[in-house]
């Protein structure tokens, strides 16, 4: 049977087309009947894949070519989920490694191929997305030699067969002008390149599990591959615990994949990759073996987390209003459920509150805290932090390599704010074409609120990559944010009078009608000190007419916040309140009394003395004046002339005015 089995898996950088390609893979080889209607990227079935459109998690299908089952894992090409991948190429014996014809090798292709490379695994080169406008077949394959050289690749890994495909169409070639117009090309190549699996069918039982998965009726299913031996339905066998123990139980169930189902064997042989049931207590990287000689296979290693958050259950006045699950009991059971199936994160709790969760990225956090929000939970997570560590009495941080593509244009942008974030360009690479290609080194830190930043900056045009590279001495402070926050000083609905009146001080997060409550951050400050706003003030309705008192105010649209931009936003000392319906940000200390303002903790609140939406004011205490509420008035901020020096002046006669008067009338 092993001859006619052959176990791949498809790696690649984000979006380089490997689902698209399964999806064609499955298509051609008659899995669904001509009938049937099938989604785009089918194997992207969770709802959250769907919604992205990136793969989240490794995948198994099966196909058949010619009698020989194939097996395919689909895997996640976001750094961040580089766990999934790890444990995919523990079960296969050959990668199908796909770039893109146009943007060619990045970090994450460098990235998945180094872990084939090391895992000893047969390579085989697709160059996909042929049909681009823009592809350079060519030129990628040569940028493609010179990573694999790069790597140490051993002189067979090297002698890689190279196929181009469009995997939309689903057409693969063994050349640019090869007439062929199906992937058969492509099933030929794996079935001449990839070894088919070895292991000896007598030998004690060992199947080692990858991947868990859950059934209302059969209860946990362990997803694996049988290494040696034979594997029964109805086999009495021992689990090998991580920790040791020998656990022994019984085969209830046992599938192998074909297509998008799973169907019922008997039996399955060395090679076979399968999801077995009757298995509790089973988890990631355990050993299913025989029941008399119990025989354990070595751990599977996975690098390790560089991020974390801290998780705890809401604090805000609003908790328990709109979520299901709001007890830190509840949270735990749920971080608990998910150390089960997600191997690459970790969970400490500090205190019966709060939980530190430590993962690869940002994004996979992210998508945990998303997903624990759809399933009705509600929790509020802190400011992202790099994990540390500490060699040889030194302080050592994760430092990335990040490329950037972008337009030439916006190179000494780009370069001034990775200098500023302790970036060092390694490399810059001009293809001629008006963008280029600039590598950086910089600490993972840095990272932080910075795609956001280039997005803008760049007028959304750049691309922005990065892998984990290893670890450097701590770098030194890192300036963040230049902003501050507008915090909304009291409880009540927005209002458009006041949003309006607000809008000049910086971009507004909330629309009007929002409920808000006191330490809620309503938008982001242009200057550098937090501002508490009253952003519930009603306009005054009086007797008295005027002629500008009806005028219709003009609202700038509001910045939605979404889940990753809040958490990319926020300081230390604020924090992002999750709910099934809500996401808002707010101040760790809510009242703002007991608050003392970031980074002018020293420097004296002073009130205007009319006018203004608030006239509480942080004060930037290396300047002895600063203009504050509506009018721009001048205050002095030294203690003995808190005074107000000029009278309100109109924009026509303070043309450097940063606040421009608005003809509402008086209110
Ligand atoms: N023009 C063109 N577009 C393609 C081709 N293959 C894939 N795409 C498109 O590329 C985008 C990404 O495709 P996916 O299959 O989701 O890529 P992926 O590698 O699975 O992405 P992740 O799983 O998120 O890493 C989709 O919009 C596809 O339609 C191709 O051969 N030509
Ligand atoms: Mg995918």
């Amino acid at each position: 049977m092993s001859q006619n089995t052959r176990n791949i898996a498809i790696i690649a950088h984000v979006d380089h087309g490997k689902t698209t390609l399964v999806d064609a893979m499955l298509r051609q080889s008659g899995i669904f009947s001509a009938h049937e209607e099938v989604a785009e990227r089918v194997m992207d079935s969770n709802d959250l894949e769907r919604e992205r459109g990136i793969t989240i998690l490794a995948k198994i299908t099966g196909v058949r070519f010619h009698g020989t089952k194939i097996n395919i894992v689909d895997t996640p090409g976001h750094s961040d989920f580089g766990g999934e991948v790890e444990r995919a190429l523990k079960i296969v014996d050959g990668v199908m490694l796909l770039v893109d014809a146009s943007e060619g090798p990045l970090p994450q292709t460098r990235y998945v191929l180094m872990k084939a490379l090391e895992a000893k695994l047969k390579p085989i080169v697709v160059i996909n997305k042929i049909d681009r406008p823009d592809a350079r077949a060519p030129e990628v394959l040569n940028e493609i030699y010179d990573l694999f050289i790069d790597l140490d690749a051993k002189e067979d890994q090297l002698d890689f067969p190279v196929l181009y495909s469009n995997a939309k169409t689903g057409v693969a070639k063994t050349s640019l002008d090869d007439p062929s117009e199906d992937l058969r090309p492509l099933f030929e190549a794996i079935m001449a390149h990839i070894p088919p699996p070895a292991g000896d069918p007598d030998a004690i039982l060992q199947a080692q599990v990858a991947n868990l998965d859950y059934s209302d009726y059969l209860g946990r299913l362990a997803i694996g591959r049988v290494f040696q031996g034979t594997l029964r339905h109805g086999d009495e066998v021992a689990i090998c615990h991580l920790n040791g123990a020998i656990q022994k139980t019984k085969i209830t169930k046992l599938y192998s994949f074909e297509g998008l189902k799973r169907v019922d064997e008997t039996i399955a042989r060395p090679g076979d990759l399968v999801a077995v049931a009757g298995v509790a207590g089973i988890t990631i990287g355990e050993t299913i073996t025989s029941a008399e000689t119990p025989k354990p296979m070595p751990l599977i290693q996975i690098d390790e987390p560089t991020i974390g958050m801290t998780f705890t259950v809401n604090t805000s006045p609003f908790a328990g209003k709109e979520g299901q699950f709001v007890t830190s009991r509840n949270l735990r059971d749920r971080l608990d459920k998910e150390l089960l199936t997600n191997v690459s994160i970790r969970v400490e709790s500090d205190t019966p509150e709060t939980f530190r969760v430590s993962g690869r990225g940002e994004l996979q956090l992210a998508i945990l805290i998303e997903m624990m929000r759809r399933e009705g939970f509600e929790l509020t997570v802190g400011k992202p932090e790099i994990l540390t560590k500490t060699i040889d009495g030194k302080k050592m941080e994760p430092v990335e390599m990040l490329v950037i593509d972008c337009p030439e244009d916006y190179i000494g942008v780009v370069i001034e704010k990775l200098g500023s974030r302790k970036g060092k360009m390694s490399k810059m690479v001009n293809n001629g074409s008006g963008r280029v290609r600039l590598e950086f080194h910089i600490p993972s830190r840095g990272l932080i609120g910075l795609r956001s930043e280039i997005l803008t900056d760049t007028r959304g045009t750049a691309i922005l990559n990065s892998l984990f590279h290893g670890y450097i001495e701590w770098q030194g402070e890192i300036p963040t944010r230049p902003t501050g926050s507008l915090v909304a000083d009291r409880a009540g609905k927005t209002t458009g009078n006041a949003i309006f009146n607000l809008q000049e001080r910086g971009e507004i997060f909330v629309n009007p009608g929002t409920e808000v409550y006191e330490g809620m951050i309503v938008g982001e400050n242009a200057r550098q000190s937090d501002l508490d706003v009253n952003i519930v003030k009603e306009k005054k309705l009086t007797n008295m007419r005027a002629s500008s008192a009806d005028e219709a105010i003009r609202l700038v649209p509001p910045k939605l916040l979404n889940l990753e931009q809040a958490i990319e936003f926020i300081r230390e000392d604020e924090m992002v309140e999750v709910t099934p319906k809500s996401i808002r940000l707010r101040k760790k200390i809510l009242k703002a009394n007991q608050r003392s303002p970031r980074r002018y903790a020293s420097s004296p609140r002073i009130q205007a003395s009319r006018g203004g939406v608030n006239r509480s004011v942080a004060v930037d205490s290396s300047s002895d004046s600063t203009r504050c509420g509506r009018w721009g008035g001048m205050m002095s901020t030294s203690p003995a002339r808190r005074t107000k020096l000029s009278p309100p002046i109109s924009k026509a006669s303070a043309p450097d005015c940063s606040i421009v008067i608005c003809s509402l009338g008086w209110w």
